[in-house]
């Protein structure tokens, strides 16, 4: 009996996975629900974000946001603490003033180590 429950587990997480991997499944995506002042939406497609440099009020929450509008990218913003892909589509976070790089976060492809962007918070 045991052996079948572990057998259905494992199915269920793969099941999991393979959602988690889905790039339209947009209703199972984890939103960050916590209040922020403004939101900052960022665009992907193969292999670019719509825009090089993105600016933000220091000390201030703001909700980050991604669009994946080709491709199935990821956004890492480094040292921010800010993680986006399909799967978690928002956080809200607050950064000190300072320029952050913003980089796709899933290897997508020939395009990929040229999906960079800066945000400055100021
Ligand atoms: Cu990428």
């Amino acid at each position: 009996m045991r052996k079948k429950w572990t057998a259905v587990l494992a199915a269920l997480t793969l099941v999991g996975m393979l959602a988690a991997c889905g790039g339209k499944n947009d209703n199972a995506a984890e939103q960050d629900t916590a209040a922020a002042s403004q939101d900052l939406v960022i665009r992907a497609t193969n292999w670019k974000f719509d825009k090089t440099e993105y600016r933000v009020p220091k000390d201030t929450p703001i909700r980050y946001m991604l669009e994946n509008e080709q491709g199935a990218h990821g956004v890492e913003i480094e040292k921010a603490g800010v993680k986006l892909s399909n799967g978690k589509k928002s956080k809200v976070a607050t950064l000190a003033a300072g320029t952050y790089t913003i980089k796709c976060s899933i290897v997508c492809g020939q395009g990929h180590l040229s999906m960079q962007a800066k945000l400055v918070v100021e």
